[in-house]
């Protein structure tokens, strides 16, 4: 045991004074906790090595009988019941509250008097809502410093942004493929299975000449990453920082034979590694980070499975947001045969029926870049985008795709100058004439010969409060795409708004239900609608549902995509591009559809362009 024991201790017993204050508690009583905290946590000693003579906790500064019993009962049992019986009268809540900057135990209590909410979210609403400055010793400027607040604990409270991960890992990752020895790097974790939030970085790094001197130097560099605010854990063979931001990353070494097993082993789910484990058992493999080996005196079957056929195909280009080298996919696929399973995607490692899938060679054949033509909802200067309908199609022709959609906002998003009916019709005007120009054929930007590329007209018409679309419908009837967003009154009850999505979903010039749970991840919590309402009424009306690939929307997520598989509803995935750069954003779309399971025939964007005007067209019939 180190003093990190003592720290913990002392956390506790604040947290409970805390809490103490919470509920109104003696104050003399609330400063003695405080004050023991304050001695357990500068002690110099683990507290712990006086467990066997009790009396001696009372030689130090501030601690009496009473708290000297709670310290013995922590240090006894792991659990302060004093602690816990708070916790019992208390909102838990309200311990995440306390973590905020400029909410203390008074104003947290003063707010579960006056409108008894405790979490984080309902607090942010009623700082946004104006109604935290009416709190005694409250006001405009503290309601504001409080939301701010906010969204700085969300940023520390343990989950980042797909995109950030992945950006943070490139970069960490190019770090340790600098130094010579390094022979192979890779991403595991939630990163690898493309989840829409991560909660650390696992890297692994390998090399046969990477060790002793060379290892330690290479960790050494590694240390030099720019950001790096704390160093929590060093061993070996394994390194543990903190970076500014608040993300963390691992950096285990592994040895090269094991470096396929290791990146299985690390790329997770638990969930699909002990259901894997348990196969293994079953065939008499021992399963873990170092590889799979016969369990002694077993009668294991001889390795080799029915299938080895990867569920991208032999052939398949690398897929993923941070692919590892196919070196690593390989023996990692060795693995998996071994098993009796073909090489399952790390984006379906969840434990969700994959590895029935795999045993029964029925895993999808996964959706990936190479198979998305298009883009269908993008903006351009005409709202709030930031480039002119060329300029969005020169990306596009860069990128190889066959066709895109513009779609900007209209009038009731009046923030960014949405089109109204008489901008609409002139904004329609100019795209036919950019699309009579372009689909002639065009060099793309980068070089390369001509290509054609069609461009649809398109609206992202607002879905009003009660569900009619922000257009006339004479309007709405002349553009090839109508995608339906949700872009205000957030905070409607689950009946109304399920029946708003309804009236706009019955409405025969929608196409598209933009970005449907209107979430902003970290940030906002999405419509409380009924989601399988939604799906069945999609289906009945030709209406498909969009993921919208804005790294803080990720929207549909994976487990509505899989919805939407299996009912049978056709999913878009989009970019919501409002800068010629956005259209590269694909990749983080492309994530939620692998992990929902999708194949390109579940995508409406991976239809060649005849096909997919068909499929538009056949809504309006
Ligand atoms: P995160 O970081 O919360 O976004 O999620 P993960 O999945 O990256 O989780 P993390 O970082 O705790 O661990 C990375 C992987 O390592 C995890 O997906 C599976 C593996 N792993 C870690 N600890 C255990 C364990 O105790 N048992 C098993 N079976 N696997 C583990
Ligand atoms: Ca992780
Ligand atoms: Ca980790
Ligand atoms: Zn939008």
């Amino acid at each position: 045991m180190n003093t990190m024991e003592n720290r913990e201790l002392a956390r506790l017993l604040r947290e409970t004074a805390d809490l103490m204050e919470i509920a109104g508690a003696d104050s003399f009583r609330i400063r003695s906790y405080r004050r023991a905290a304050d001695a357990v946590e500068t002690y110099s000693q683990p507290l712990r090595t006086m467990a066997a003579e009790p009396k001696k906790l009372l030689e130090l500064p501030g601690i009496g009988k009473g708290i000297a019993a709670h310290l013995m009962e922590m240090l006894e049992t792991g659990r302060f019941s004093e602690r816990e019986k708070l916790l019992e009268s208390h909102h838990p809540a309200m311990l995440q509250l306390l973590q905020i900057q400029g909410l203390g135990p008074k104003t947290i209590a003063a707010i579960w008097a006056k409108h008894h909410v405790a979490t984080v979210d309902e607090v942010e609403a009623l700082a946004r809502a104006g109604q935290l400055r009416e709190l005694p010793r409250m006001g405009e400027k503290a309601e504001q410093k409080i939301l701010k607040a906010i969204t700085a604990w969300r940023a520390m409270s343990g989950r980042f942004l797909l995109s950030e991960a992945r950006r943070t890992a490139g970069e960490a990752l190019a770090r340790l493929r600098a130094v010579a020895e390094v022979e192979q790097a890779a991403a595991a974790g939630s990163l690898r299975r493309g989840r829409e939030t991560v909660g650390d970085l696992d890297l692994l790094v390998s090399g046969r000449r990477l060790q002793g001197a060379a290892l330690a130097a290479a960790m050494e560099h590694f240390l030099g990453l720019p950001g790096i605010v704390e160093i929590y854990g060093r061993g070996e063979t394994k390194l543990s920082v903190r970076l500014h931001a608040g993300l963390q990353i691992d950096v285990r070494w592994l040895p090269p034979e094991s470096f396929g097993a290791g990146l299985q082993y690390f790329t997770g789910s638990q969930a699909h590694n002990i259901a894997l484990r348990g196969r293994a058992l079953k065939a008499g493999y021992r399963l873990n980070e170092y590889g799979l080996s016969r369990l002694e005196g077993s009668e294991a079957p001889a390795a080799g499975g029915r299938s080895s056929s990867r569920s991208g195909g032999k052939a398949a280009p690398p897929a993923g947001l941070l692919p590892a080298a196919a070196e690593a996919e390989a023996a990692e696929e060795k693995i998996y045969r071994s098993l009796g399973l073909a090489w399952i995607a790390p984006e379906l490692r969840e434990d969700a029926g994959e590895i029935e899938a795999a045993a029964a060679g029925r895993l999808p054949r996964l959706v990936s870049e190479a198979d998305i033509r298009g883009d269908l909802h993008m903006h351009t200067v005409a709202s709030d985008g930031r480039a002119t309908i060329e300029e969005m199609a020169d990306a596009a022709l860069a990128r190889g795709y066959e066709y895109i959609a513009i779609t900007d906002h209209s009038a009731s998003l009046a923030m960014v100058q949405g089109l109204d009916e008489r901008r609409m019709l002139q904004q329609l005007k100019r795209i036919r004439a950019a699309d009579a120009s372009y689909r002639q054929g065009r060099r793309p930007p980068g070089g390369g010969p001509e290509r054609p590329l069609r461009i649809l007209a398109g609206i992202e018409v607002d879905i009003l409060a009660d569900g009619r679309l922000d257009l006339a419908d004479d309007v709405l009837a002349q553009l090839d795409l109508v995608i339906g967003s949700i872009h205000s009154r957030f905070d409607q009850p689950p009946a109304a708004v399920t029946e708003r999505l309804l009236r706009a979903i019955e409405h025969p010039a929608l196409h598209l239900l933009g970005h449907p749970t209107g979430r902003l991840l970290l940030r906002r919590e999405p419509l409380a609608l009924d989601f399988e309402t939604i799906l069945s009424a999609c289906l009945q009306h030709g209406v498909m549902l969009e993921i919208n690939s804005a790294p803080d929307r990720l929207d549909l997520h994976d487990r509505h995509a899989r919805r939407c598989r299996e009912a049978g509803v056709r999913v878009a995935i989009n970019t919501d591009a409002h800068h010629p750069h956005h259209l590269g954003l694909l990749p983080y779309g492309l994530a939620m559809a692998r992990r929902g399971w999708l194949e390109p025939g579940n995508v409406l964007n991976t239809l060649p362009a005849d096909e997919l005007m068909q499929a538009l067209n056949a809504r309006r019939k």
